[in-house]
């Protein structure tokens, strides 16, 4: 019974709309009601009625220690007895840069942000600047925050309550921006000759995880690269959700692509809010106080996430990642060895610690190859694995992450738990 999270929600609808902070979170991927969290503690979560669950959903990929790692805390505590913000220059935020500059050498210079949407909507800015140039070109079912410039066939929370686009934005704003189907070099070109010389930047995510996990074909993304170079227009790679998951250095060491800007969020925070852009030097240069371009923010580079932050990149070693990739890889092949068994159409993929799976035989390759998967299947087998104590994402347009506290224990505890929720949900 979950009837304390039931209550809560009750209270939670009343104060907040579908009573959440962010609507990926309300359960409408999947139907019935989110349960409400107690407390996280390492690969696990605690509900409000004490029902424990093996997190894939990790804070939707920030946590790739786990929960309450005691690393993370014991930094946090510790900054936390010189004050929690200053809105000032602290040694905090430049140990922090400097480590992101180790790991990612081409974001040679960068600024801290909030969010992840901040960092999209301030590297969107600063290109069209640079650039003197109005065009965007998206990707159907990446998702980069909700500024406006994005929320055209966007994926995440967007794709999941099936919103098309989102009221609110101006029409003369969403004809900035081209989105087209990942994947898809031929329409890349296509609308890059559309857009000619109003293209300022063509923006990805490397490894999309807003559709579902889909992974870019092997030469896709040095594709956009020349597209961007002939076309004089730059290249983002939002790294929000892959940046320090899919590689340690990120879709840059992945893939050997340099973009001229490139997103973080997540786990650059170590859970707490925190995000970047960063990337050429020349272009930010530009940034305002030493160039024009404005942006700023009360909370950027806060001593607590700076601190969260740092404790996370320090210990998420190369070594670190591997095993977490290795377990990951383990997972994956898991369940498709389960899919075959029982006969479900299937296919998984992953990369790093963030990994994704749809019911569909055919490979996905693009946003329409994910909404063609069986939804309905997804839904019954998402709530019958809840049920067994198995949290994945609450919608098929979302990836999965497993952090450095998942052990070999979760992961059979899982494998055993799905076979035993799909083998009652197909029916
Ligand atoms: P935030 O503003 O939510 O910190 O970051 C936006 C963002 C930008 N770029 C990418 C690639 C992202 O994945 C995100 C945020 N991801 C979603 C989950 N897929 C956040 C969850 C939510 O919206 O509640």
């Amino acid at each position: 019974m979950t009837v304390r999270s039931a209550a809560i929600m009750a209270r939670a609808r009343d104060l907040f709309p579908g009573g959440v902070s962010s609507p990926v979170r309300a359960f409408r991927g999947v139907g019935g009601e989110p349960f409400v969290v107690y407390r996280g503690e390492g690969p696990r979560l605690v509900d409000a009625d004490g029902r424990q669950y093996i997190d894939y959903v990790l804070s939707w990929g920030a946590l790739a220690l786990g929960h309450a790692s005691p690393p993370v805390l014991d930094a946090i505590a510790e900054a936390m007895q010189r004050g929690t913000s200053f809105g000032a220059p602290t040694e905090l935020e430049v140990e922090l840069g400097e480590l992101v500059r180790q790991r990612m050498p081409h974001v040679e210079m960068m600024r801290f942000v909030s969010s992840g949407t901040e960092a999209t909507m301030s590297a969107i800015r600063l290109a069209r600047a640079a650039t003197g140039r109005e065009c965007i070109l998206k990707f159907d079912g990446c998702y980069h925050g909700h500024g406006d410039a994005f929320l055209v066939r966007a994926g995440s929370g967007v794709a999941t309550l099936g919103l098309p686009d989102s009221p609110g934005v101006p029409d003369s704003l969403a004809a900035l921006t081209l989105s087209v189907p990942f994947n898809d070099l031929d329409a890349v070109h296509e609308a890059a000759s559309v857009q000619g010389s109003r293209l300022a930047a063509i923006i990805v995510e490397p490894i999309i995880g807003n559709a579902g996990f889909i992974a870019p074909d092997p030469a896709f993304l040095r594709g956009l690269r020349s597209v961007a170079d002939d076309a004089g227009a730059l290249l983002i790679f939002d790294e929000v959700m892959t940046g320090f998951r899919i590689a340690p250095g990120g879709a840059h060491e992945r893939f050997a692509v340099r973009a001229d800007l490139t997103t973080l969020g997540k786990v650059i925070g170590g859970g707490l809010p925190a995000a970047a852009y960063g990337g050429r030097r020349d272009l930010m240069e530009m940034v305002a106080p030493s160039g024009p371009v404005y942006q700023a923010g009360t909370l950027s580079g806060n001593p607590l996430a700076m601190a969260a932050g740092l404790a996370t990149l320090r210990l998420l070693t190369p070594s670190l990642h591997q095993k977490v990739e290795a377990r990951t890889t383990r997972l994956v092949s898991g369940l498709r060895e389960i899919a075959a068994r029982l006969r479900v159409p299937f296919t998984a993929d992953s990369a790093g610690s963030m990994f994704g799976f749809f019911f569909r035989a055919e490979p996905v390759r693009s946003f329409a190859d994910a909404r063609a998967s069986d939804v309905q299947l997804f839904r019954r087998f998402f709530h019958a694995v809840l049920e067994l104590g198995v949290y994945f994402a609450p919608s098929p347009f979302e990836a999965g992450f497993v952090s450095a506290a998942h052990g070999d224990a979760e992961i059979d505890a899982t494998l055993d738990r799905v076979e035993r929720a799909l083998g009652a949900a197909r029916a």
